[in-house]
Parts: structure tokens; C-alpha cells; sequence
């Protein structure tokens, strides 16, 4: 492998952090799964607009290419190699009193996290009888989920038109990934043992086998947060109970990408902002202030439409679950705040 042929144009983290001396003690390394630093780095070396532009393999893959991950986990989540991640799934640690601006602002509330098996290389690796292994051992966990949680899986390879469009019209079906999964390898065999399940009233779903084996979300329309993250709770204790995770004392639970590491928690509102979107930099300085990532209303790199934006917490990693969840509450109620006087 040779030193990549990297332009101006290359942005990324990856980019910043594989120095010539970096390469040259990485380039012949491989983990057990035999993934390489070429595979890790492929994505930020096709993709020069990559923000991150790593993947890994596996968990040891973190060790393996510890040169440039600590590098690249230091910078984007402010974390040492020697800190440790605690976890916080208490909902009751959680300060989030519902009121009338929450439902009348907030269109709907989903939170995620991601979840990779314990002992199996991760969706850049994997091979097509791990990843069907992988859909076999959770679709029948989901199988046995009961009360609000009991619902049906639908497999993507297969999948009717029909389902298909209906799942996608409600934002609960993913497609192929991007150009950046597809570089990472996380796109290979597709549709081929990706899958969705959602519980009755839709309220619950889980992805399988797509950035990571399991996104578990939580999701309802309106402003109930704490109702909503109640639910994801309830469903990965449950999950817990018929599988094991991939998690690290300092890294938190396992994710192909580094941003997800240590929570692996997405919390977002889709909340209308129509006045605050005409001043972008008020908006922005607000973000910062509560650790906010603000995106379209298709998924990330998507614009916001009519004034409606995903609004959602920036850290995962050195924070725990009812942090993040907290970052995102406390947020929008200033975003509210300031909407409401302008
Ligand atoms: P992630 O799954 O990492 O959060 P995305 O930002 O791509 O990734 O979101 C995935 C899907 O979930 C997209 O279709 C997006 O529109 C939808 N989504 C995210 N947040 C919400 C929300 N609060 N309400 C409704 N849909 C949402
Ligand atoms: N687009 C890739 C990944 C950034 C984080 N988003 C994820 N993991 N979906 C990048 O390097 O910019």
C-alpha cells in the first residue's frame, strides 16, 4: 500500500492525522478479521469531503490502528486515550418536564442508539454468512418481544414495492447507504440480510445490518422525549437480556464509525424554527452553547424543509445516555425561547 494521494480538497480528520510516520507504522497491520488500514481509511481517500473519512473492522481494530483512532476520537470528541466511558440508562435521571411548547414546536421525537454483537466483525468486514448470522440471532430476539414492543420484521431482500414506499414515506426505512457507508464496504451484498422491524403502532423499530448490525430507535410524533427515551430503555434492557454487545471500558459501546462510539445515542426533534432558521449564525451560536447538531430533515447531509430542522445532540462519547438526552432537552427548550420572542 502506498502513502494515499491526498489533495487540498481532503478535509478530513483521517486526513489530519495519517502522517507520513502514522502510515508507515500502520500500513502492514491487520486485526484477526484481516481488515487493513487501507480498508479502514478507503472512505476519507475517495470521499475528500469526508468529516471523519475512518471506519474500523472490529472492536481490536481500535487497538490495531490506535495511532491515528486516538488521534481522530481525541479531536472530534474531546476524549484521551485515557479516559473511560460511563454509562447512564436511568430515565429517572432525567429532567425533562413535558410542556404545551414542546408538543407545539416539536413534530416528532426519535432517539437511536447503535449496537454491534459481541465477537463478530463489524458491517465493514463482515462476511455474507456472519451478517445472515447476524439477522438470524436478532430477528428472533425481536420475535420475542411482547406488550408495546411486540411487532413484525420485514426483510429488505424481498421486500414489496408496496411495503417498501410506506416504510420510507414515514422515515422508518433506511436505503442503501451513502457514497461514504458505500467506501467503507457497508453497502456489500446489498439487500442481503438487512432488515427493519417496527413494533405495532410504530413506535419502536430496530435496523439491522445497516451503518451498524442493530440501530434500536425510539420514536413518536410530538414533544414527549422522556416518553420516548423510556421506551429505547425498556427495548435494550430487553435485547440485553438474548444477546451480548460489542463494549469497551474506554470506548463505550462499539461503532464501524468513531463519531458513534461511547453512547452510540442519537437524540433528535424535528422542531419548527421558521424565524431563527433567518439567522443562522444566532442559531448556530446556540447549538454550540448546548452541544447541538442541527440537520435537514431527511437524515444527515439532508437540508431542512419549510422552516423544520433535526435537531439533535452532538456528544456520545465521555457523557452518559441521560446526558446526551439531557443536551438535547435543555437545547431545544432555548431554541424555543428564543423563537418565541422573535
Ligand atoms: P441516524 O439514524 O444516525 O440518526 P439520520 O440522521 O440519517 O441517521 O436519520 C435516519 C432517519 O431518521 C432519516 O430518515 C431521518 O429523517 C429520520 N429521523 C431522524 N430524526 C427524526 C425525528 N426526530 N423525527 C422523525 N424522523 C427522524
Ligand atoms: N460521512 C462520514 C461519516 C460521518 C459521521 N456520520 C455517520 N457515521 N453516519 C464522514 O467521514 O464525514
Amino acid at each position: 500500500m502506498n502513502y494515499p494521494n491526498f489533495t487540498t480538497e481532503h478535509k478530513s480528520l483521517m486526513r489530519k492525522y495519517l502522517t507520513k510516520d502514522v502510515f508507515e507504522e500502520l500500513k502492514d497491520k491487520k486485526t484477526l478479521n484481516n481488515f487493513t488500514l487501507e480498508n479502514a481509511i478507503n472512505s476519507g481517500v475517495q470521499n475528500p469531503d469526508s468529516g471523519i473519512g475512518a471506519y474500523v473492522g472490529d472492536q481490536e481494530s481500535y487497538t490495531v490502528f490506535a495511532s491515528l483512532f486516538d488521534k481522530i476520537i481525541e479531536d472530534y470528541h474531546g476524549f484521551t486515550k485515557d479516559d473511560t466511558h460511563k454509562s447512564n440508562l436511568n430515565v429517572d435521571d432525567l429532567d425533562a418536564p413535558l410542556n404545551d411548547d414542546l408538543d407545539k414546536y416539536i413534530v416528532s421525537t426519535r432517539i437511536r442508539v447503535g449496537r454491534n454483537l459481541d465477537n463478530m466483525p463489524l458491517g465493514t468486514s463482515i462476511s455474507i454468512k456472519q451478517r445472515a448470522e447476524v439477522e438470524s440471532i436478532v430477528s428472533n430476539a425481536l420475535s420475542s418481544l411482547e406488550d408495546d414492543l411486540k411487532g413484525t420484521y420485514y426483510s429488505l431482500d424481498g421486500m414489496s414495492e408496496e411495503i417498501s414506499s410506506s416504510l420510507i414515506k414515514d422515515h422508518f426505512l433506511f436505503k442503501a447507504g451513502d457514497r461514504f457507508l458505500e467506501t467503507a464496504g457497508l453497502n456489500r451484498d446489498w439487500p442481503k440480510s438487512r432488515g427493519i422491524y417496527h413494533n405495532d403502532n410504530k413506535t419502536f423499530l430496530v435496523w439491522i445490518n445497516e451503518e451498524d448490525e442493530l440501530r434500536i430507535i425510539s420514536m413518536q410524533n410530538g414533544g414527549d422525549i422522556k416518553t420516548v427515551f423510556a421506551r429505547l430503555i425498556k427495548a435494550v434492557k430487553e435485547l440485553e437480556k438474548k444477546m451480548s454487545f460489542s463494549y469497551s471500558e474506554h470506548l463505550g459501546y462499539i461503532t464501524s464509525c468513531p463519531t458513534n462510539l461511547g453512547t452510540a445515542m442519537r437524540a433528535s426533534v424535528h422542531i419548527k424554527l421558521p424565524n431563527l432558521s433567518n439567522d443562522m449564525d444566532r442559531f448556530q451560536e446556540i447549538a454550540n452553547k448546548y452541544f447541538l447538531q442541527i440537520r435537514g430533515i431527511d437524515g444527515e447531509h439532508s437540508k431542512s424543509v419549510g422552516g423544520v430542522f433535526d435537531i439533535s445532540n452532538k456528544r456520545r462519547l465521555g457523557v452518559t445516555e441521560v446526558q446526551c438526552v439531557q443536551d438535547m432537552y435543555d437545547g431545544v427548550i432555548a431554541l424555543i425561547e428564543v423563537e418565541k420572542s422573535l
